[in-house]
C-alpha cells in the first residue's frame, strides 16, 4: 500500500555534491544518491563521464511530498540556462522521467517556471534510462565534511551503502550544507515509523554529534 508512493526522479543542475543535500532535507524524500545518467557510454566513473551528467537521483513519497515540490526546487536551484555546458555534458540542466505522468508533471512545472517571467529553461527532459551510481566519497559529501558526524552514524549504518541509502545521513547532509536545522530534523524524527524508545536514542545521538 504505501509502497505505492515511492517514486523516483533523476535531475541533473551542476555539480551534484550540493542538489544532494538539497533534496535530502526536504520531508518526505527518502533517499539521495548522487551519479551519473542521461548519456549512451557504459560504466561511467567520475574521471571517465563519457557523454553522462552528474545527477542526483531523488527518492520520496509522495503522500508526503508532491513531485511539483521538488521540480519547483530543481528550478529555482540552478540556473537552467546558462548552466555551464563544460567537459561535454558534465554539467547539464536535465530531468529523467520514469513515466507519463512524470512527463505530464514536468512540463507542467517547467511552464509555470517560465510564466513566472523567467527565461525559456534549457532544461532536457529525456526518458530515465538507468542511473550509474557514483563512488562512495562523492555520496553525502557535505556530510563527510564533519568526522564526528561519520563516527556516530557508523554504528546505526555500517557500511557505506547504509550510509548513503539512510534517510537519517540525508537529513544531516542539508543540515552539514546550511539547508536545514537541528530543531526541524528532530521533529520530524518524532513522525517517524519508529517507536518512541529509537526516535529518542536517535535524537540523543545526533545531538552529540560536534560539528
Ligand atoms: N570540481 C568542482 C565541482 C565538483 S562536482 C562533484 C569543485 O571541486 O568544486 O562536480
Amino acid at each position: 500500500m504505501r509502497n505505492n508512493s515511492i517514486q523516483s526522479v533523476t535531475m541533473g543542475m551542476g555539480c551534484f555534491w550540493s542538489p544532494d543535500a538539497l533534496f535530502g532535507q526536504i520531508a518526505g524524500v527518502i533517499r539521495t544518491r548522487v551519479g551519473f545518467a542521461g548519456g549512451t557510454t557504459d560504466n561511467p566513473t567520475y574521471r571517465q563521464l563519457g557523454d553522462h551528467t552528474e545527477v542526483v537521483e531523488v527518492d520520496f513519497d509522495s503522500v508526503n511530498v508532491k513531485l511539483e515540490t521538488i521540480l519547483q526546487v530543481f528550478w529555482s536551484a540552478h540556473n537552467p540556462v546558462n548552466i555551464n555546458d563544460y567537459k561535454g555534458r558534465q554539467y547539464k540542466s536535465l530531468v529523467l522521467f520514469r513515466d507519463p505522468e512524470q512527463l505530464r508533471i514536468i512540463s507542467e512545472v517547467m511552464k509555470s517556471y517560465e510564466e513566472q517571467g523567467n527565461e525559456t529553461p534549457d532544461t532536457e527532459v529525456a526518458p530515465f534510462s538507468g542511473f550509474y551510481i557514483a563512488e562512495d566519497r562523492h555520496q553525502k559529501y557535505y556530510l563527510k565534511r564533519f568526522p564526528d558526524a561519520i563516527d556516530k552514524l557508523r554504528p546505526l549504518f555500517p557500511t557505506e551503502e547504509e550510509l548513503t541509502n539512510a534517510t537519517l545521513a540525508a537529513r544531516l547532509n542539508g543540515l552539514s550544507k546550511g539547508y536545514t536545522n537541528m530543531e526541524k530534523i528532530i521533529k520530524e524524527i518524532r513522525t517517524w515509523h519508529l517507536n518512541g524508545e529509537e526516535q529518542e536514542e536517535i535524537i540523543h545521538l545526533i545531538k552529540r554529534i560536534k560539528w
